[in-house]
């Protein structure tokens, strides 16, 4: 059985879990990193040097890095629906994933998200935050822009794919907070359609008040 380390809390976690979902995989998954600790040991550094979540376990195999993940899942298990086999037709979605990764998400998540959660109203910085604020305004302008072409429900097609994972696993977040968002109509619907996915709603839409700073 396939086993998955790391909090349900974590986004990282949700997009590993919401993959192992939608392929229809089972797993076990054990609570740790946050408050339930656990990624400190020696036994667990072993499996992420990162100290970080999630961490999966396929038999022999032990993986880190959340999409890292998703993609071995993907290409593993994966229909053709979600992994699709020709490089032409999954790379252009990969292109999204991997700026989700390395663009929305470090924008969104030091930007908004934590000052947020993690911080008091009083402890925040009002102007990095206004400027967290434009910048992700104009980053998910980009993405609603690329949405806005899309013919099909989902990045891959009828149903999500593995980049649908890693794009949409922020943005429950994303929509949930209170900032100011940019108007983003196809951006908006995509995440209403992710909302109808019984795994999304399972494995993504899953409070952070236990995170947010008391
Ligand atoms: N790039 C890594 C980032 C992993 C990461 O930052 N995980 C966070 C949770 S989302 C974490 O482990 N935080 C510390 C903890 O939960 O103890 C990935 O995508 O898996």
């Amino acid at each position: 059985m396939i086993k998955v380390w790391g909090r349900a809390t974590s986004s990282n976690v949700q997009a590993v879990m919401w993959a192992l979902a939608e392929i229809g995989l089972e797993c076990e998954r054990v609570d740790v990193g946050g408050a339930f600790g656990g990624t400190d040991t020696q036994e667990y550094r072993r499996m992420n040097p990162n100290g970080l979540v999630p961490v999966l376990q396929d038999g022999d195999l032990t993986l880190f890095e959340s999409a890292a993940i998703v993609r071995y899942l993907g290409a593993r298990y994966g229909s053709e629906a979600f992994w699709p086999a020709d490089p032409a037709r999954r790379a252009p979605l990969d292109v999204w994933a991997e700026w989700i990764k390395t663009t929305f998400g470090p924008a969104f998540l030091p930007g908004i998200f934590w000052p947020l959660i993690g911080q008091k109203p009083g402890e925040r910085d009002a102007k990095a935050f206004a400027a967290s604020e434009a910048r992700v305004k104009r980053l998910a302008g980009m993405l609603d822009e690329r949405l806005g072409q899309m013919t099909t429900p989902f990045l891959g097609r009828e149903t999500p794919c593995f980049a649908d994972m890693i794009v949409g696993m922020p943005l429950y977040r994303y929509f949930t907070l209170d900032f100011d968002r940019a108007d983003t109509p196809h951006l908006r619907a995509y995440y209403d359609r992710l909302t109808q996915r019984p795994a999304y709603a399972k494995h993504v839409m899953v409070s952070y008040e236990s995170l947010r700073a008391k």
